[in-house]
């Protein structure tokens, strides 16, 4: 099937069909099995936190593969790693696709590799099938998106956009007290030694695609390989400390105490209550929850546990935060709370020049492929602020992820793959 590039300037025909065709199942499905070892678990998901020594060897891995498809790789000041595909006129800014290769400590072997090495496919795909671009093609693998290790997180698009700056960003520290700068500099000196030359931040881009398994239930309900992705919702990120007084377990009268622990079980009701909505749509979670000094006879006095708090809809997430800010401002079983904002992203609508072109692209390759906005958020969050961008998503099973049983359909990513390869296509032209 051939198809006239989506681009009016443009005579050539792009072959949808044999660009589709090059995308090799097996090769994708060797590259995931690749990756997933790095940083490898017994229960078959994998632990691969941003900059630590397993995100490090795939990057390295990533950057060897460039030879094989005529790239350039390059390394970024934020550790954000690119393979440049040359295009025929080197004055147009290029077109970009990519994810991330960190994951959740007991993460699964899709969230964000996937985008990675479905985005390599389509490269090599496009490279197989004779296909010249005209825009420069490039792949990105961005630092820290996951933020378990770094909080908070989509820390490389965020400095690359500059909606972060890089100092703030390398100050931040692991619960080890190991800064995000300490181990930028180790990962650096590595792709240094391998070579790998340094880029800029914030170069332009034409548009930017991002793939993903969509951690939802949706396509798979649907009964689809893949869906064109519309929008992210809006998250935020809190931390809360409860802070009352140690004391003796056995000697404290109940009336003396200022006990943290049953202030932050209060307090954490309360924010809970405050956001259960009837449609269902708010997400409300408390992942962290440290209680201190931890001891088993000694009354806590300190508290502290995270926020992660998600609305399609600004105005709604905005209503939130207020209330938790009134909340947090009560005593708590006599104790005091305080309510840190770490991180908020506004929900952004991906712009409908692209996300029609994702869907006559689908079209073209006789795939249904229906609209959806994103639960989770993606670096795509921030390049939707410095370059016209969209996402793929494909299913995963039960969509579940952030779990180690994390599971797609090769099936699935092939079409997906499909359909991100014919899209570069159509907009490198
Ligand atoms: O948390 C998220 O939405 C993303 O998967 N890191
Ligand atoms: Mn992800
Ligand atoms: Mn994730």
């Amino acid at each position: 099937m051939q198809s006239h590039a989506n681009h009016p300037d443009n005579s050539t025909t792009i072959n949808l069909s044999a660009i589709a065709t090059a995308v090799n199942p097996q090769r994708l499905e060797n590259d995931l099995a690749t990756v997933a070892r790095f940083g490898g678990r017994t229960d078959g998901g994998v632990t691969r936190l941003a900059l630590d020594n397993n995100d490090v060897r795939a990057r390295l891995w990533l950057i060897e593969q460039a030879s094989t498809l005529g790239a350039k790789a390059s390394v970024d000041a934020i550790g954000n790693v690119f393979l440049d595909v040359p295009g025929s006129d080197p004055r147009l800014s290029p077109v970009v696709t990519g994810s991330h290769l960190d994951s959740q400590p007991t993460g699964g072997k899709y969230d964000g590799a996937l985008g990675v090495l479905a985005g390599l496919e389509a490269l090599r795909a496009l490279k197989q099938a004779g296909f010249t671009p005209r825009r420069s093609l490039s792949l990105v693998s961005w630092t820290n998106e996951e933020g378990a290790r770094f909080s908070p997180g989509t820390s490389g698009s965020a400095v690359f956009c500059d909606v972060r700056s890089l100092d703030e960003t390398r100050q931040v520290e692991d619960s080890d007290g190991i800064s995000l700068g300490s181990a930028l500099d180790t990962c650096l000196a590595e792709l240094d030694a391998a070579g790998v030359p340094r880029r800029p931040l914030a170069t332009p881009m034409h548009a930017f695609l991002e793939l993903h398994i969509e951690q939802g239930p949706i396509l798979e309900r649907d009964g689809v390989s893949v869906g064109v992705v519309e929008g992210i919702q809006g998250v935020s990120w809190f931390e809360v400390t409860v802070s009352g007084s140690a004391n003796h377990a056995g000697t404290t009268p109940r009336a003396m105490r200022r006990d943290a622990l049953e202030g932050a079980c209060a307090l954490a009701t309360a924010l809970r209550e405050a956001t259960r909505d009837s449609e269902d749509r708010v997400r409300f979670t408390i992942g962290k929850f440290t209680v201190s000094p931890g001891s088993v006879n000694t009354i806590p006095d300190q508290v502290t546990f995270s926020i992660d708090l998600r609305h399609p809809e600004a105005a709604t997430l905005k209503n939130l935060e207020a209330t938790f800010s009134k909340l947090t401002q009560r005593s708590w079983a006599g104790c005091h709370a305080t309510l840190i904002p770490l991180s908020r992203v506004e929900p952004v609508a991906f712009p409908a020049t692209l996300t029609t072109l994702l869907d006559g692209t689908a079209n073209e390759l006789g795939l249904t492929a229906p609209r959806l906005v994103s639960g989770a958020f993606h670096d795509a969050i921030h390049l939707a602020k410095h370059c016209p961008t969209a996402m793929l998503f494909v299913p995963c099973r039960d969509g579940l992820s952030h779990h180690p049983d994390e599971h797609i359909e090769l099936a699935n990513a092939v079409v997906g793959t499909q359909l991100l390869a014919a899209s570069l296509a159509s907009l490198a032209q």
